[in-house]
């Protein structure tokens, strides 16, 4: 059979998402995430104005061909937007390929090795009372593994906090609606941030206990030396990972970290092809691969990156913030269902007018998900509902030091 129909779909029911749907000549329809936070269009576009009528008439079951055809035929390569984009038809493809099985995806991925997925919950406070509400109200849901940002004293919103006060319901949305054409902007100070740490880290082991998973995101302020110090600090609070220390381009930087600590360290949010981990994986610089598979260029070019990180005994973190849409989510949970070294994925669940628009068969049980067993990938998206949602710009803030120098944000 052959590919006849391709359409893109823009919503927004409280943040933005790209959804690619393609239609075989027989009828069978499969989805695909597009979402790049901050820069939707881009990637709406480039499905739409030049690989849908490459796309039209191939053979839906090509995956593998299809892919290196998206990825080679246009001579450039890589960078967020194609990979976006080349992610979201090779999701679609997987769906069309299970959904003509009558299987989940995960079947097709070689089957289940494990009966659940382990997640990691997002606890924030702007002060540490703040922060002990929010793990114990997840610890209470069942979670057994949380990631911790709270506010750091001098500064005032920063990533990672939820501004409108602790809960297990995370409403940190950080892509915020443009006013004036220009991103938000916060204030950084990288000092203030290590002298406040570790004594947070400390409060949690001892109201917590050793049992509890603790991640952390440095969201890449650090530079080498301050994450190498940093690292070795918080060895005695035992995390789970500690997550984007230095900006992830450099990754040669990642080599002090590890001459310094014995921390696990986690990495790859920004990162969208198994290139960007060529270093870091055959030197071991890393332990876990943070890749979503939306950036990365799907489940195909993911199942490969996450095979050569078994071979030198790294695993997987998939990246699941919620401007993954649950598109995207369950392709990762397929992924995470399947494969060896499955480590941890993120969950950060949607709002209840996402999962009107989404309709989704993954289930949440006592910190475990499980992606369903509807064939394809389980996720369908009500266009009708979708459409009640426009477009609305949103920008992810810029960060500035103390001194109005942009940082990393
Ligand atoms: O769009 C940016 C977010 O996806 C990112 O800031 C979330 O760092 C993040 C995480 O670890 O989920
Ligand atoms: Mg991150």
């Amino acid at each position: 059979m052959t590919i006849e129909l391709v359409d893109v779909n823009i919503t927004s029911p409280g943040r933005n998402f790209v959804t690619l749907k393609i239609t075989t000549a027989d009828g069978v329809v499969g989805w695909g995430d597009a979402t790049l936070n901050g820069r939707e269009l881009a990637v709406a576009s480039y499905l739409s104005d030049h690989l849908a009528s490459m796309l039209i008439g191939r053979d839906e079951d090509r995956i593998e061909d299809t892919w290196q055809y998206l990825y080679r035929g246009p001579y450039w390569r890589r960078g967020p937007v194609t990979m976006a984009a080349i992610a979201a038809v090779d999701m679609a493809l997987w769906d069309i390929k299970a959904k003509k099985a009558g299987m989940p995806l995960y079947q097709l991925l070689g089957g289940a090795s494990r009966e659940g997925i382990r997640v990691y919950a997002h606890a924030s406070g702007t002060d540490y009372a703040a922060l002990k509400d929010a793990i114990t109200g997840y610890e209470e849901l069942g979670y057994t593994a949380v990631r911790v940002q709270t506010g750091v004293p001098g500064l005032g919103q920063i990533y990672g906090v939820s501004a409108t006060g602790p809960g297990v319901r995370y409403d940190y949305e950080p892509a915020k609606r443009v006013e004036n054409g220009r991103p938000s902007e916060e204030r950084w100070d990288t000092r203030n941030y290590l002298a406040h740490m570790p004594g947070i880290f400390a409060r949690i082991r001892e109201d917590f206990g050793a049992d509890l998973r603790i991640l952390h995101d440095g969201h890449h302020r650090m530079s080498p030396i301050e994450a190498a110090r940093f690292a070795k600090d918080i060895e005695p609070y035992d995390l789970f990972w500690l997550e984007d220390c230095t900006p992830g381009e450099d990754q040669s930087a990642l080599r002090l970290v590890r001459q310094h600590s014995t921390t696990p360290l986690a990495i790859g949010e920004v990162f969208n092809s198994v290139f960007d981990y060529q270093t870091l994986i055959t030197e071991r610089l890393i332990d876990y691969v943070r890749s979503a598979v939306t950036h990365t260029g799907g489940i195909t070019a993911m199942k490969k990156l996450l095979d050569f990180a078994a071979i030198y005994g790294i695993k997987s973190g998939i990246h699941g913030p919620t401007d993954i849409s649950p598109v995207g989510m369950a392709a990762a949970l397929h992924l995470d269902l399947a494969i060896h070294n499955f480590g941890i994925q993120e969950y950060m669940p949607h709002n209840d007018r996402t999962l009107e628009v989404f309709q989704t068969s993954f289930t949440f049980d006592r910190g475990f998900l499980h992606p369903g067993d509807r064939p394809g990938l389980g996720v369908e998206l009500d266009e009708d509902a979708a459409s009640g949602h426009e477009y609305t710009k949103a920008y992810l803030p810029v960060n500035r030091l103390l001194d109005g120098t942009v940082h990393d944000w």
